[in-house]
Formats: structure tokens, sequence, C-alpha cells
């Protein structure tokens, strides 16, 4: 096991908030540091190769991508959050495999200049997150409330970061997109209840995330204004 673990990270991050997410749950201390992805340091492009966050520098080695910053630390700490029946893992690694789709269904509601745009994410999403219903309801052996069941998976780590961030925008939307899938509406609930998820991030995230969507003047932005 290593001696010293050092997450490099921006304040809203939700690839960096999935390292963040796996390292708690294993009861893993770590140090923080925060860079401007606006400014990136020269050291940090020194051990970033494509110049992104999350970087992990474990006893001085960098580790970057999400992912491989995950699989990593599942394969060096307890307890082990992928299922030990080799079907089970391939299809829980085929689900997160499934983000880079997923993300965007999400973060096309709340990423989108205009009233009009969010409507068209909205209309579009319900696809996705059928899928989800889907696997949700094949994957476990139980009711919850995790991905698999009763255990915290890397599936949980990997998606609870874009169900926190539409949770947190459907607080004012109340667009009621996930009326129809209630398994998916409770696994979100689950992980947003969950320490080692509201632990993941800064204390001022929400005013974080809100302050971004404000900057890239995007049109949910305009939902929290007083
Ligand atoms: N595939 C990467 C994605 C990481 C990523 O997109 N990070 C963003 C911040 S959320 C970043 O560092 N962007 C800076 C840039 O592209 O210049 C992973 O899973 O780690």
């Amino acid at each position: 096991m290593a001696e010293t673990y050092r997450l490099i990270s921006s304040l809203t991050c939700p690839w960096v908030q999935r390292a963040a997410i796996v390292l708690r749950a294993k009861g893993i201390e770590y140090e923080v540091t925060h860079i401007n992805l606006q400014d990136k340091p020269d050291w940090f492009l020194e051990i970033s190769p494509h110049g992104k966050v999350p970087v992990l520098v474990v006893d001085e080695r960098p580790l970057f991508e999400s992912n491989a910053i995950a699989e990593f630390l599942d394969e060096v700490a307890e307890p082990r959050l992928h299922p030990s029946d080799p079907i089970k893992r391939a299809r829980n690694r085929a689900w997160t495999d499934f983000i880079p789709t997923f993300s965007p269904a999400l973060s096309g509601i709340y990423y989108t200049k205009t009233e009009e745009e969010m409507k068209e994410g909205l209309k579009a999403a319900p696809v996705t997150v059928a899928k989800l219903e889907k696997a949700i309801a094949e994957e476990r052996g139980n009711d919850g409330p995790y991905f698999n069941g009763a255990s915290f998976s890397m599936v949980d780590a990997a998606y609870a970061p874009f169900l926190q961030r539409f949770a947190l925008v459907e607080r004012t939307l109340q667009s009621g997109l996930l009326k129809d899938f209630p398994l998916f509406q409770a696994w979100s609930d689950a992980l947003n209840a969950s320490d080692v998820v509201t632990g993941s991030v800064v204390p001022t995230f929400e005013a974080e995330f809100i302050a971004n969507l404000k900057r890239r003047g995007h049109y949910v932005a305009t939902l929290f204004e007083e």
C-alpha cells in the first residue's frame, strides 16, 4: 500500500469527484491540490499528459484518467468495489463505460444556452435514463439502494457526480424527468444522501457549480437568480 496520495483537482470536475469518491469509499487518506484550469501550472502540465484533472499522485508517481485511477485504487485497497463474480464485474465495467454517453444526456439539459435547447435536452434524456432504469432492475439482487444492491460499487462512484449535479439543477428546474424512472430516482437519492458522495466535493460546491453555470451563460443559471 502506498504511503501518500495527492489528488490534483479543480473545484467542480465530476471526473475528479469520481476519484475522490473511490478514495473515500476505501477510507484512504489523501491531500487535495486545487489548480486553476484556466491557468495550468507548469508542474501540472508535466505530470498530466492531456492537461486534464484528475491526476492522483501516489508516492510521487502520477496517475491520470479517472477510470484508470479508480481501477488502480480498487486493486490496491479494500474494500473491493467491483463484484467478485467475473460476469457481474464485466457488466459493471460495461456500465461505467457507458458514462461518456450517459453524462451528456443529463448535461445536455443544463449545459444549454437557451430554454428551447434545454427543453430539447429534456426531451432526449429519457431514452438514456431508461437504459439505466432497466440495468438497475437487472443488476440488483435486492432493493438496493446502490447499483448492485447493498454494496457501494465502482458504478456508483462513476455515476454519482453526474446524478448529484442533475439533482441540484432539478431542485430548481422541477422538470419531473425522473418521475417515470423510480429505480433510477431512488438510486440517485441514495447516492446523494451518502457521506462518501457528499463529502467528496468542496463545502462550497453548490455555489461553485451554479456560479460556473452563470459564467458560461447557461439558461438554467437564470432560474437560480433571486
Ligand atoms: N477522461 C478524463 C476526463 C477529465 C476531464 O475532462 N477533466 C476536465 C475538467 S472536468 C479538465 O481537466 N479539463 C481541462 C482541459 O481540458 O483543458 C477522465 O476521466 O479523467
